[in-house]
C-alpha cells in the first residue's frame, strides 16, 4: 500500500465490511426460511468494492446501485433496521416496504437507489454528475454496475456523454465473473464472442476514459484506485472507470441452483476472501488485534439480529396505502 490510511478509517472500513457480510449471510438464511418476499441478490464476497470506493466519499456525493445493492446501501450509511424491514416488506422499511431488496434508496444520504433494471443506474449517475458539476463543484457521483451491465447500450451512451461533458463521475464495474449464469467478457464455449474489447478497462479507454483494472478482493487496492479516480473527478478532470475483479459467494439470486459453476471454483475464490485478507493485514500492520476485530464482527452480528427481531414484529403497510409512495396512477 502506497497511501497512508488513518487507523480509525481502517477500523471503520473493516466494521462496514463485516456488517455487510453479517447482513447478507442472515438474509440468505431468512430467504431460505421463506421470510422474505420478492427477489433477493446478495453481495457477500464483493464487500471490498463497495467499501473501498465509498470510503472515499464525502457529504454531497451521490451513488447509484444495482439489483445487488445491499452492500452499497450499508456502506453509504443506510439504516440497518430500515433495510431489513424493507426486505420483509414492512411499513417501517426504508422505502415503506414498497421497494423491497432491489429498490432501496435514501436520497438524504446520496444513495440514489438500487435498481432492478440492469445498467439503468449508470445514466442516472451521469445525470447526478451533470447536476453536481453546476450546483456543487467538487462533489462526485459513483455508478456501481456489473460486468453484465457493461454490455448494455445505455451504459455505452453514459460513458460517451460523461467524457464529452467531462463529468465528475467514477464508473465502478463489479466484475463478479457472471451475469446470471453467463460470463460477460471471457469467451467460453457457450459464448465464443461476447465483446470486442479484451477488457472492460480497454473498452473504457476507447471512450477516452481513464481506466484501471483492480483486485476487487483487496479493499485497500480498491480504496487507493478509487481515491485517485475520485480526486481527479473532484478537480474537474472528468470520468474514470474502475474494473474491479471480484466474486459473489451466493447464487445470482436466492434460490439459484448454481449448475453453471463448481464448488471448487467457489472455494478457490473464498481462499482470497476480502474480509479475511483485510483482517490478516490489519493484524500484521499492528492496527488491531484478532480479538478486537472479532469483537467488531460480533457487534455487526448483534446489530443485524436486532434488525431482524424488529422487522419480524413490525406491521405490514395497510391495504389503504397501496397507492401511496408509488409512481403508478391508480386511475389510469
Ligand atoms: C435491462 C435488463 N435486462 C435483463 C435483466 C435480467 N437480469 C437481472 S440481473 C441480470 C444479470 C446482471 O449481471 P451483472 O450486471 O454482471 O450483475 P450481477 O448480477 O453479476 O451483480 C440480468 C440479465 C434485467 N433485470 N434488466
Ligand atoms: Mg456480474
Amino acid at each position: 500500500m502506497s497511501i497512508l490510511v488513518p487507523r480509525d478509517k481502517l477500523i471503520e472500513m473493516y466494521s462496514i465490511m463485516v456488517l455487510i457480510r453479517a447482513f447478507e449471510d442472515r438474509a440468505h438464511e431468512l430467504f431460505a426460511a421463506g421470510k422474505l418476499p420478492g427477489f433477493v441478490h446478495l453481495y457477500a464476497g464483493e464487500e471490498a468494492v463497495a467499501v473501498g470506493v465509498i470510503s472515499n466519499l464525502v457529504k454531497g456525493d451521490y451513488i447509484t446501485s444495482t439489483h445487488r445493492g445491499h452492500g452499497h446501501c450499508i456502506a453509504m450509511g443506510c439504516d440497518i433496521k430500515g433495510m431489513m424491514a424493507e426486505l420483509y416488506g414492512k411499513r417501517t422499511g426504508i422505502c415503506k416496504g414498497k421497494g423491497g431488496s432491489m429498490h432501496i434508496a435514501d436520497f438524504e444520504i446520496g444513495m440514489l437507489g438500487a435498481n432492478g433494471i440492469v445498467g439503468a443506474g449508470v445514466p442516472l449517475a451521469v445525470g447526478a454528475a451533470l447536476a453536481l458539476k453546476y450546483r456543487s463543484p467538487g462533489n462526485v457521483a459513483v455508478a456501481f454496475f456489473g460486468d453484465g451491465a457493461m454490455n448494455q447500450g445505455c451504459v455505452m451512451e453514459a460513458l460517451n456523454v460523461a467524457t464529452i461533458w467531462k463529468l465528475p463521475i467514477v464508473f465502478t464495474v463489479e466484475d463478479n465473473q457472471y451475469a446470471i449464469s453467463m460470463r460477460s467478457m471471457a469467451p467460453t464455449k457457450l459464448q465464443p464472442r461476447v465483446a470486442t474489447a479484451r477488457s472492460f478497462a480497454e473498452r473504457a479507454v476507447g471512450f477516452g476514459i481513464t481506466a484501471v483494472t483492480v483486485d476487487g478482493m483487496d479493499v485497500l487496492a480498491v480504496y487507493e484506485a478509487a481515491k485517485a479516480a475520485i480526486e481527479r473527478a473532484r478537480r474537474g478532470e472528468g470520468p474514470s472507470l474502475l474494473d474491479c475483479k471480484t466474486y459473489r459467494y451466493y447464487g445470482h439470486f436466492e434460490g439459484d441452483p448454481m449448475v453453471y459453476r463448481s464448488r471448487e471454483e467457489i472455494e478457490e475464490w473464498r481462499k482470497r476472501d476480502p474480509i479475511r485478507l483485510f483482517k490478516e493485514r490489519l493484524i500484521r500492520m499492528g492496527v488491531a488485534t484478532e480479538h478486537e476485530l472479532e469483537a467488531l464482527r460480533e457487534k455487526a452480528l448483534k446489530e443485524v439480529e436486532e434488525a431482524v427481531s424488529r422487522a419480524e414484529e413490525d406491521p405490514y403497510p395497510e391495504p389503504s396505502e397501496a397507492y401511496t409512495d408509488v409512481f403508478t396512477d391508480p386511475y389510469y
